[in-house]
């Protein structure tokens, strides 16, 4: 039986597009969608002053109070620092433990600075699935002391030497130097445990404390992930050798829901990536093409907050939709990015919330997605502020998606 239910979960993996759901445009049930320039009580905005004074802030809001969740405050309690020569000399290698309580568990960061760039140089932020020492086989990377996944899903197992590199192609090192850019990764359950343990580890336990009361607004998983990611921003901040005013933060899928919600909440990162983000990221939720929010909500129980499950079969009934997650990136430059393979993350509903984000960008004197319908296969859409992309593949990220991202900092992100 536990064969049978073991199987049953890693086919459900392998194909990643479960039956029983919507693939098909022609059922998208009709929507309308709450515009990102209207405030809840009815008044259009405007001007770029309304957005950034009022309405951007009730959308952060709205998106804590009905989505994610609501983080407290973050700061660092200690830092310990630890830089080296690394990759026969291309890298500056910094392990960096942050604390975010004296006595809380270590978060581990992960940075490679090109050695020979003239700095400060500008990063990509981005968190992880299995530990950093998965992204590349450097052999000093430090093997996490949290849990992590095995190949069959399981979430209770410790890292080891076998996992080192293995998940080096999500994560090309090289190529990131060699254009002079900088990488930096954590481990997202060395933030928060990626499983339902009711809160109990992770930044929850060490910023609430264990138990704490939690309402139908408290911060799940993504929230944390998030938060943990602006303190690597902290982090960076004191770190002359890094452009803080140049981070991109990036995510795939469930990561990449938490790179748009860290780059909504956080304005100090400079330009926004989402890989293959879908429901919950940059999929429109009220288009319930492939995984739908009760779905999501019932596999992941702990992601969102508890008010976002009031939402399963009732997309409409919730004040936002993804376009103004997106549109909470304005003025700076966004990148959504699908692929071919990927249905169950809706690209075309993906591709909607960087169009209908679009008219935030133009109140902010900034063109927003330049295509007005879902552009072929492997073409970049880049003229805009809002960047578009359907890689030919399945569900993940590769070179090539990095090598647009970086196309697309490199046109966007000025030099201060
Ligand atoms: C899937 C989930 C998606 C996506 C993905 C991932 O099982 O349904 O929303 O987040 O996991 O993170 O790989």
């Amino acid at each position: 039986m536990r064969s049978l239910a073991l199987l049953l979960a890693m086919t459900a993996t392998a194909f990643a597009q479960p039956r029983g759901f919507n693939y098909d445009e022609s059922k998208v049930p009709e929507y309308t969608l709450p515009d990102p320039l209207v405030m809840q009580d009815g008044t259009k905005v405007t001007t770029a002053e309304q957005w950034r004074t009022k309405r951007r802030p009730e959308l952060v809001k709205l998106f804590g109070e009905h989505v994610y969740g609501r983080a407290p405050a973050g700061r660092l309690a200690k830092v310990e620092v630890e830089r080296a020569s690394a990759l026969d000399g291309l890298a500056d290698r910094y392990q960096v433990r942050l604390f975010v309580k004296e006595d809380a568990p270590p978060i581990d960061l992960l940075v490679y600075l090109p050695a020979k760039a003239p700095k400060p140089v500008p990063v990509f932020l981005g968190l992880n699935f299995r530990g950093n020492h998965t992204v590349h086989a450097d052999p000093e990377i430090r093997i996490t002391e949290s849990w992590v996944p095995n190949d069959n899903g399981a979430k209770n197992h410790r890292a080891t030497e076998a996992g080192r590199g293995v998940r080096s192609s999500r994560w090309p090192v090289e190529s990131l130097l060699e254009r002079g850019f900088g990488l930096a990764t954590i481990y997202c359950g060395d933030i928060d445990p990626d499983t339902h343990d009711g809160f109990q580890n992770g930044v929850h336990a060490a910023v609430d404390g264990k138990d704490a009361d939690r309402g139908p607004d408290s911060w799940g998983s993504i929230a944390a992930w998030a938060w943990g990611l602006s303190r690597a921003l902290d982090y960076f901040e004191t770190n002359e050798a890094i452009d803080h005013h140049r981070v991109a933060v990036v995510g795939h899928s469930r990561l990449g829901k938490t790179a748009l919600w860290a780059g909504a909440a956080d304005e100090r990162f400079a330009m926004v990536v989402s890989n293959n983000s879908g429901c919950g990221g940059a999929a429109l939720s009220r288009r319930a093409f492939g995984e739908t929010v009760k779905r999501i909500n019932t596999s992941f129980p702990h992601w969102f907050c508890d008010q976002f499950k009031t939402y399963n079969d009732n997309e409409s009934a919730c004040p936002v939709d993804q376009h103004q997650l997106v549109a909470l990136a304005a003025p700076r430059p966004c990148y959504v990015a699908s692929a071919t393979g990927d249905q169950w993350a809706d690209p075309n509903g993906e591709f909607l919330s960087g169009l209908h984000a679009s008219p935030v960008y133009e109140l902010l004197g900034k063109q927003g997605l330049t295509a007005d319908t879902q552009p072929a296969p492997d073409t970049p859409v880049q003229d805009g502020h809002v960047a578009y992309h359907l890689r030919t593949g399945k569900h993940d990220i590769t070179e090539y998606d990095w090598q647009r991202y970086m196309d697309f900092f490199e046109k966007r992100v000025p030099k201060k």
